[in-house]
Protein backbone atom coordinates (compact mmCIF):
# COMPACT_ATOMS: atom_id res chain seq x y z
CA UNK A 1 0.00 0.00 0.00
CA UNK A 2 1.26 3.76 -0.55
CA UNK A 3 2.09 5.60 2.54
CA UNK A 4 -0.19 8.97 2.08
CA UNK A 5 1.75 11.74 3.73
CA UNK A 6 -0.30 14.32 2.79
CA UNK A 7 1.12 18.34 2.36
CA UNK A 8 2.07 19.70 5.89
CA UNK A 9 5.42 18.80 7.77
CA UNK A 10 3.72 19.81 11.46
CA UNK A 11 1.71 17.38 12.73
CA UNK A 12 -1.61 18.52 13.50
CA UNK A 13 -3.06 17.71 17.88
CA UNK A 14 -5.89 15.34 17.17
CA UNK A 15 -7.92 17.17 19.07
CA UNK A 16 -7.56 20.37 17.45
CA UNK A 17 -9.33 23.30 17.94
CA UNK A 18 -7.33 23.42 21.44
CA UNK A 19 -9.54 26.95 21.89
CA UNK A 20 -12.41 28.54 20.55
CA UNK A 21 -15.44 31.01 21.23
CA UNK A 22 -17.40 28.13 23.24
CA UNK A 23 -14.22 27.11 25.62
CA UNK A 24 -14.42 31.28 26.83
CA UNK A 25 -16.55 31.72 29.99
CA UNK A 26 -17.69 35.31 28.75
CA UNK A 27 -19.38 36.33 25.25
CA UNK A 28 -17.00 36.90 22.49
CA UNK A 29 -16.53 36.50 18.58
CA UNK A 30 -13.68 34.52 17.92
CA UNK A 31 -10.23 33.35 19.92
CA UNK A 32 -6.68 33.31 17.96
CA UNK A 33 -3.23 33.99 18.17
CA UNK A 34 -2.31 32.70 21.46
CA UNK A 35 1.15 32.94 23.22
CA UNK A 36 2.43 29.77 25.48
CA UNK A 37 4.68 29.79 27.68
CA UNK A 38 5.62 27.35 30.68
CA UNK A 39 5.21 29.29 34.15
CA UNK A 40 5.11 27.49 37.76
CA UNK A 41 4.81 23.91 36.23
CA UNK A 42 1.54 24.80 34.32
CA UNK A 43 1.41 26.05 30.44
CA UNK A 44 -0.30 29.51 30.10
CA UNK A 45 -1.69 30.71 26.98
CA UNK A 46 -2.03 34.13 26.63
CA UNK A 47 -4.56 34.71 23.55
CA UNK A 48 -6.74 37.07 21.59
CA UNK A 49 -10.15 37.55 22.00
CA UNK A 50 -12.15 39.30 19.73
CA UNK A 51 -14.76 40.57 21.44
CA UNK A 52 -18.70 41.00 19.91
CA UNK A 53 -17.69 44.93 19.57
CA UNK A 54 -15.21 43.53 17.20
CA UNK A 55 -12.28 44.95 18.77
CA UNK A 56 -9.37 42.25 20.66
CA UNK A 57 -7.86 42.29 24.27
CA UNK A 58 -6.20 39.50 25.92
CA UNK A 59 -7.22 36.59 28.01
CA UNK A 60 -5.04 33.89 29.82
CA UNK A 61 -5.74 29.87 29.55
CA UNK A 62 -3.95 27.31 32.10
CA UNK A 63 -3.02 23.72 30.97
CA UNK A 64 -1.73 21.14 33.45
CA UNK A 65 0.03 19.16 30.28
CA UNK A 66 -0.30 21.60 27.38
CA UNK A 67 -2.84 19.84 25.78
CA UNK A 68 -6.58 20.53 27.65
CA UNK A 69 -7.08 24.29 28.55
CA UNK A 70 -8.95 26.24 31.18
CA UNK A 71 -9.60 30.16 30.19
CA UNK A 72 -9.49 32.32 33.22
CA UNK A 73 -12.86 34.07 34.37
CA UNK A 74 -12.08 37.89 33.35
CA UNK A 75 -9.52 39.00 30.57
CA UNK A 76 -6.61 40.02 31.87
CA UNK A 77 -5.62 42.95 29.28
CA UNK A 78 -8.11 45.33 27.93
CA UNK A 79 -7.34 48.46 25.89
CA UNK A 80 -6.39 51.29 27.89
CA UNK A 81 -9.30 53.54 28.46
CA UNK A 82 -7.43 56.49 29.83
CA UNK A 83 -3.60 57.16 29.80
CA UNK A 84 -1.26 57.64 27.96
CA UNK A 85 -1.89 54.49 25.47
CA UNK A 86 -5.25 55.29 25.44
CA UNK A 87 -4.66 57.14 22.25
CA UNK A 88 -3.14 53.93 20.23
CA UNK A 89 -5.31 51.26 21.37
CA UNK A 90 -8.38 52.72 20.25
CA UNK A 91 -9.42 49.27 17.83
CA UNK A 92 -7.93 47.15 20.53
CA UNK A 93 -5.01 45.38 21.51
CA UNK A 94 -4.07 42.46 19.00
CA UNK A 95 -1.57 39.11 19.06
CA UNK A 96 0.28 38.90 22.17
CA UNK A 97 4.10 37.36 21.60
CA UNK A 98 5.97 36.04 25.14
CA UNK A 99 9.93 36.70 25.69
CA UNK A 100 11.60 35.33 29.09
CA UNK A 101 14.11 37.22 29.24
CA UNK A 102 16.39 37.72 33.38
CA UNK A 103 13.11 36.99 35.44
CA UNK A 104 10.41 38.99 33.28
CA UNK A 105 7.89 37.79 30.71
CA UNK A 106 8.01 40.85 27.99
CA UNK A 107 4.74 40.91 26.01
CA UNK A 108 5.00 42.62 22.38
CA UNK A 109 1.82 43.25 20.81
CA UNK A 110 -0.15 45.19 17.92
CA UNK A 111 -2.14 48.36 19.52
CA UNK A 112 -4.42 49.17 16.91
CA UNK A 113 -5.95 52.49 16.69
CA UNK A 114 -7.10 54.88 13.41
CA UNK A 115 -3.06 55.40 12.82
CA UNK A 116 -2.74 52.36 12.16
CA UNK A 117 -1.06 49.01 13.77
CA UNK A 118 1.88 50.33 16.31
CA UNK A 119 4.01 47.62 18.34
CA UNK A 120 3.55 48.14 22.02
CA UNK A 121 5.68 46.69 24.91
CA UNK A 122 4.69 45.12 28.34
CA UNK A 123 6.29 42.94 30.62
CA UNK A 124 4.52 40.77 33.52
CA UNK A 125 6.14 38.86 36.54
CA UNK A 126 3.53 36.33 37.44
CA UNK A 127 0.82 36.94 34.93
CA UNK A 128 -1.18 39.15 37.74
CA UNK A 129 -0.07 42.34 37.03
CA UNK A 130 0.60 43.22 33.54
CA UNK A 131 2.47 46.48 33.36
CA UNK A 132 2.74 48.44 29.85
CA UNK A 133 6.27 49.79 29.16
CA UNK A 134 6.21 51.56 26.32
CA UNK A 135 5.09 51.98 22.11
CA UNK A 136 7.87 50.90 20.05
CA UNK A 137 6.93 51.70 16.65
CA UNK A 138 5.41 54.30 14.32
CA UNK A 139 2.04 52.68 12.64
CA UNK A 140 2.25 50.93 9.99
CA UNK A 141 4.06 47.87 11.95
CA UNK A 142 3.35 44.71 13.54
CA UNK A 143 4.53 41.26 14.17
CA UNK A 144 7.00 42.26 16.76
CA UNK A 145 9.00 39.70 18.51
CA UNK A 146 11.68 39.81 20.87
CA UNK A 147 14.85 37.27 20.52
CA UNK A 148 15.13 35.98 24.26
CA UNK A 149 18.83 37.53 24.98
CA UNK A 150 21.05 40.30 24.13
CA UNK A 151 23.35 40.15 20.85
CA UNK A 152 26.31 42.03 21.03
CA UNK A 153 24.92 43.93 24.50
CA UNK A 154 21.43 45.08 22.56
CA UNK A 155 18.42 44.09 22.97
CA UNK A 156 16.95 42.85 19.49
CA UNK A 157 13.71 42.24 18.02
CA UNK A 158 12.26 41.72 14.61
CA UNK A 159 9.01 43.41 13.32
CA UNK A 160 7.24 43.68 9.71
CA UNK A 161 6.75 47.63 8.66
CA UNK A 162 5.13 48.25 5.53
CA UNK A 163 6.87 50.63 3.05
CA UNK A 164 5.72 50.71 -0.51
CA UNK A 165 3.28 47.98 -0.13
CA UNK A 166 5.80 45.47 0.56
CA UNK A 167 5.80 43.71 3.67
CA UNK A 168 9.36 42.56 4.96
CA UNK A 169 10.87 41.25 8.29
CA UNK A 170 13.22 43.98 9.81
CA UNK A 171 15.92 43.67 12.90
CA UNK A 172 16.25 46.70 14.83
CA UNK A 173 18.32 47.26 18.21
CA UNK A 174 17.64 48.92 21.56
CA UNK A 175 19.70 49.54 24.79
CA UNK A 176 16.38 49.97 27.33
CA UNK A 177 13.33 47.97 25.38
CA UNK A 178 12.11 51.66 24.97
CA UNK A 179 14.23 53.37 22.02
CA UNK A 180 14.98 51.39 18.99
CA UNK A 181 17.60 52.03 15.70
CA UNK A 182 20.18 50.41 13.46
CA UNK A 183 16.52 49.05 11.79
CA UNK A 184 18.16 46.49 8.61
CA UNK A 185 15.81 44.26 6.45
CA UNK A 186 16.62 40.95 6.77
CA UNK A 187 13.71 38.44 4.99
CA UNK A 188 11.46 39.89 2.04
CA UNK A 189 9.17 37.94 0.20
CA UNK A 190 9.92 35.66 -2.29
CA UNK A 191 8.13 35.52 -6.05
CA UNK A 192 6.69 32.64 -6.96
CA UNK A 193 6.75 31.14 -3.68
CA UNK A 194 3.98 30.57 -0.81
CA UNK A 195 5.41 33.49 0.99
CA UNK A 196 5.33 35.95 -2.24
CA UNK A 197 3.00 38.94 -1.16
CA UNK A 198 3.86 39.09 2.70
CA UNK A 199 5.69 37.91 5.25
CA UNK A 200 5.98 38.80 9.47
CA UNK A 201 7.49 37.19 12.38
CA UNK A 202 5.27 34.81 13.62
CA UNK A 203 7.46 33.27 16.93
CA UNK A 204 9.78 34.51 19.10
CA UNK A 205 13.65 33.61 17.76
CA UNK A 206 14.35 30.25 19.10
CA UNK A 207 18.37 29.75 19.98
CA UNK A 208 19.75 26.74 18.76
CA UNK A 209 23.05 25.92 17.98
CA UNK A 210 22.47 26.27 13.92
CA UNK A 211 21.33 29.58 14.40
CA UNK A 212 18.05 31.54 15.90
CA UNK A 213 15.02 29.69 14.21
CA UNK A 214 12.52 32.35 13.46
CA UNK A 215 8.75 30.71 12.32
CA UNK A 216 7.12 33.54 10.31
CA UNK A 217 4.04 33.67 8.04
CA UNK A 218 4.05 33.76 5.00
CA UNK A 219 0.99 35.03 2.60
CA UNK A 220 0.15 34.64 -1.15
CA UNK A 221 -2.20 36.40 -3.03
CA UNK A 222 -4.71 34.73 -4.63
CA UNK A 223 -7.93 34.94 -6.46
CA UNK A 224 -9.59 34.50 -3.55
CA UNK A 225 -8.08 36.51 -1.15
CA UNK A 226 -4.61 35.84 1.03
CA UNK A 227 -3.72 32.55 2.15
CA UNK A 228 -1.30 32.14 5.51
CA UNK A 229 0.98 29.51 5.50
CA UNK A 230 3.93 29.01 8.46
CA UNK A 231 7.73 28.77 7.40
CA UNK A 232 10.79 28.46 8.78
CA UNK A 233 13.94 30.18 8.61
CA UNK A 234 17.89 30.27 10.44
CA UNK A 235 19.82 33.29 11.26
CA UNK A 236 23.05 33.76 12.30
CA UNK A 237 23.79 33.89 16.04
CA UNK A 238 25.99 36.35 16.59
CA UNK A 239 24.72 38.89 13.10
CA UNK A 240 21.14 37.86 12.87
CA UNK A 241 20.77 40.10 9.92
CA UNK A 242 22.16 37.04 7.98
CA UNK A 243 20.10 34.55 6.83
CA UNK A 244 21.65 30.80 7.13
CA UNK A 245 18.78 28.99 5.46
CA UNK A 246 15.42 29.55 4.45
CA UNK A 247 12.81 26.76 4.04
CA UNK A 248 11.42 26.25 0.43
CA UNK A 249 8.69 24.81 1.72
CA UNK A 250 6.13 25.84 4.25
CA UNK A 251 5.60 23.45 7.28
CA UNK A 252 2.30 24.11 7.89
CA UNK A 253 -1.00 25.42 5.66
CA UNK A 254 -4.52 26.03 6.12
CA UNK A 255 -6.04 22.40 4.70
CA UNK A 256 -8.65 21.10 7.78
CA UNK A 257 -11.94 22.86 7.85
CA UNK A 258 -11.26 24.80 10.90
CA UNK A 259 -8.14 26.74 9.06
CA UNK A 260 -9.78 27.33 5.74
CA UNK A 261 -13.44 28.47 6.94
CA UNK A 262 -14.15 31.07 9.46
CA UNK A 263 -14.15 34.76 10.13
CA UNK A 264 -10.86 35.31 8.25
CA UNK A 265 -10.89 31.91 5.68
CA UNK A 266 -6.99 29.80 5.03
CA UNK A 267 -5.35 31.17 7.65
CA UNK A 268 -2.85 29.14 10.03
CA UNK A 269 -0.81 32.46 11.90
CA UNK A 270 1.48 31.06 14.35
CA UNK A 271 2.21 33.06 17.44
CA UNK A 272 4.33 30.83 19.82
CA UNK A 273 6.07 27.85 20.52
CA UNK A 274 7.04 25.12 23.58
CA UNK A 275 10.06 23.51 23.21
CA UNK A 276 9.68 20.26 25.32
CA UNK A 277 12.69 18.17 26.86
CA UNK A 278 12.43 15.50 24.33
CA UNK A 279 13.33 18.50 21.83
CA UNK A 280 9.52 18.17 20.55
CA UNK A 281 8.80 21.87 19.17
CA UNK A 282 4.63 22.45 20.12
CA UNK A 283 3.86 24.98 17.90
CA UNK A 284 1.02 27.33 18.71
CA UNK A 285 -1.08 28.64 15.87
CA UNK A 286 -4.46 30.49 14.92
CA UNK A 287 -7.13 29.12 12.50
CA UNK A 288 -8.84 31.01 10.16
CA UNK A 289 -8.72 34.05 13.02
CA UNK A 290 -11.56 31.85 14.64
CA UNK A 291 -9.95 29.68 17.26
CA UNK A 292 -6.38 28.31 18.35
CA UNK A 293 -4.60 25.31 17.45
CA UNK A 294 -1.59 23.54 18.01
CA UNK A 295 0.93 20.81 15.60
CA UNK A 296 4.25 19.58 16.80
CA UNK A 297 7.53 17.83 15.34
CA UNK A 298 10.52 17.09 16.12
CA UNK A 299 12.94 20.38 16.46
CA UNK A 300 16.04 18.96 14.82
CA UNK A 301 14.29 18.06 12.02
CA UNK A 302 12.26 20.95 11.41
CA UNK A 303 16.04 22.86 11.72
CA UNK A 304 17.58 20.22 9.22
CA UNK A 305 14.48 21.02 6.46
CA UNK A 306 15.34 24.95 6.56
CA UNK A 307 18.06 23.73 4.69
CA UNK A 308 16.53 22.31 1.63
CA UNK A 309 18.44 19.38 1.28
C1 LIG B 1 -2.45 39.50 10.31
C2 LIG B 1 -2.79 39.79 11.75
C3 LIG B 1 -3.30 38.57 12.46
C4 LIG B 1 -4.29 37.78 11.65
C5 LIG B 1 -3.78 37.58 10.23
C6 LIG B 1 -4.77 36.85 9.34
O1 LIG B 1 -2.16 40.67 9.63
O2 LIG B 1 -3.77 40.80 11.81
O3 LIG B 1 -3.90 38.93 13.67
O4 LIG B 1 -4.45 36.52 12.25
O5 LIG B 1 -3.50 38.84 9.66
O6 LIG B 1 -5.98 37.54 9.22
Amino acid sequence: MVRKIGGDFLRRYDENPILSAEDIPFRCNTVFNGAPVKFDGEYLLLFRVEGLQGYSFFALARSRKGFYYEVDEKPVMLPEKNGKFAKYEKRGIEDPRITFMDGVYYILFTAFSGFGPMIEIAKTEDFKKYERIALISSPGNKDGVLFPEKIKGKYARLDRPIGNNVGSIWISYSDDLIHWGHSRAVISPRPGYWDSYRIGASVPPIKTDKGWLEIYHGVRMTASGPIYHAGSVLLDLEDPSKIIARCDEPMLSPRENYERIGDVNNVVFASGAIVEEDRTIKVFYGAADTAICMAMCDLDELIERTYND
